[in-house]
């Protein structure tokens, strides 16, 4: 392989002076050259190559001007196998109706081809910074958990802990069975999203699913005299599609579209799905939910790029909330520290493994926190954040509850509190009765949080 590194490399380049220059953006991935290749610079350099201007060979059509825009290996560190590669804002695609920045066009050049390459082993983007003439381009949310907050007449500042869930079975209900569901837990919750592969199956046509979901909704919200929130997933491979299902949402619920929020499952679409959404339909919540990202984002992949990139691209791209796991409280892969994770969609500054970012006013996503949660793994969760300004949704939490959804739905709203006055969440369960169920409903969960909350609360062993 030819050594590329006297043009792709540039190890003088001070990271600093990059990002006061605003003219790059700047990816770190984890590389490792394929052993019998090139040593790490030339692969390096090769890898910044494939993912800019140049291909494995010199073309005779490069000109001086081509040579500006290559991307840059500026920093390696072999041992720890990370590479740090600066990309010119100007190799990104616009588009011709506006200008702006696509986030297709990232991917396809940070982590497009140079995923197959013969002489990398593995490469993983960890971070990325994005500089301000180039985050301005991006559409950021639109649409933020202040608007929710509105909906449910709370402050829109710290409005707190959006209680939800996901009808659950997955699939299988018709819409009947479904919009009951949706009616026991707005009894006692805030939120409801559809479960993700839940749409227009020949037996929920959607269309009559969401008849009834709507009405489900109005009786709900006039038996507690609370507003009720629904998240409809309108992903679809067709753009058509999407907007299609869409309006025939908004349509339908009518004088509560407000109410509505648009669920669209982005890793498996494409940033073209969120687009469509987050344009097509800008006063909506859109809720990014990311089924089959574990594919490229989990430790155990040495490829693609990390759940904390994934929550990053989400922001920019303007998603108003998007899945972020539950930092190893819940059922899904995670740890404590992907807290960094909810930082980096929520403030303005925040600190990414390897980059600060500075998001210039743009609007916040919400973190959501889903996949295993109950009552009793809520405290601790809460705890490691250190707010609940957020929409939690809790399927098994919720209808694995002994007493029923609405009472599954009444013990995640007392977790919050609980945790919030900062009591002993056994003690606070003899107060509490939804809470207290949750410890009978989930015991396997109660047995090695709260040890010997049977004698303390004078529950009998099953
Ligand atoms: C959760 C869930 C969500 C996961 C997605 C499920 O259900 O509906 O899709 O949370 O994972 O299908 O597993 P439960 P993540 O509440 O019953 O676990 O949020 O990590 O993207
Ligand atoms: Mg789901």
């Amino acid at each position: 392989m030819m050594d590329q590194s006297n043009r792709y490399a540039r190890l003088d380049l001070d990271e600093k002076a990059l990002i006061e220059g605003g003219r790059h953006v700047l990816v770190t991935y984890i590389m490792k050259p394929k052993e019998g290749f090139g040593d790490y610079l030339s692969t390096a350099a090769h890898f910044a190559a494939e993912s800019s201007t140049g291909t494995n060979v010199e073309v005779s059509t490069t000109d001086d001007f081509t040579r500006g825009v290559d991307a840059l290996v500026y920093e390696i560190d072999p041992a720890n196998e990370v590479m740090k590669i600066a990309y010119p804002v100007e190799l990104f695609d616009r588009n011709i109706i506006d200008g702006r920045a696509m986030l297709c066009s990232f991917l396809t050049l940070t982590i497009g081809n140079n995923q197959g390459m013969g002489d990398v082993e593995y490469a993983k983007m960890h971070d990325f910074y994005v500089p301000p003439a180039y985050l301005r381009l991006f559409d950021g949310p639109s649409t933020t958990i202040a608007d929710l907050w509105r909906v449910l007449d709370r402050p829109h500042v710290d409005g707190g802990f959006i209680v939800g869930t996901i009808i659950k079975p997955k699939l299988g209900l018709r819409p009947k069975p479904f919009a009951d569901a949706c009616y026991d837990f707005w009894l006692g919750g805030d939120f409801i999203k559809n479960d993700e592969p839940q749409g227009n199956q020949v037996f929920a046509p959607l269309k009559e699913t969401m008849k009834l979901v709507s009405d489900a909704m109005k009786r709900a919200q006039d038996e507690t005299g609370e507003a009720k929130l629904f998240s409809a997933n309108i992903t679809a491979d067709d753009h058509h599609e999407m907007v299609a299902r869409g309006e025939y949402i908004l349509e339908t619920f009518g004088e509560n579209a407000d109410h509505i929020a648009f669920l669209v499952d982005g890793y498996v679409t494409g940033p073209a799905a969120i687009t469509t959404a987050r344009r097509s339909f800008p006063r909506q919540y859109l809720h990014y939910h990311r089924a089959g990202h574990g594919a490229v984002t989990s430790p155990q992949a040495k490829r693609g790029y990390t759940a904390f990139v994934l929550s990053k691209m989400a922001r920019l791209q303007g998603a108003s909330g998007i899945h972020t796991g539950t930092m190893g409280y819940g059922k899904m892969e995670g740890d404590a520290s992907d807290k960094i994770m909810a930082f980096m969609l929520t403030d303005d500054v925040a600190d990414g493994p390897y980059y600060r970012q500075e998001w210039l006013g743009m609007a916040p996503t919400t973190p959501i926190i889903s996949g295993g949660m109950n009552a009793l793994r809520m405290p601790g969760f809460f705890e490691n954040l250190g707010h609940s300004n957020l929409v939690m949704t809790a399927g098994g939490g919720a209808f694995g509850h002994i007493d029923g959804a609405a009472a599954g739905a009444k013990s995640l709203r007392q977790a919050e509190t609980c945790w919030k006055a900062g009591a002993d969440p056994v003690e606070f369960a003899k107060d509490n009765r939804e809470f207290a169920r949750a410890f009978e409903s989930f015991t396997n969960d109660a047995d090695k949080l709260y040890p010997g909350w049977r004698e303390k609360l004078g529950v009998a062993a099953a």
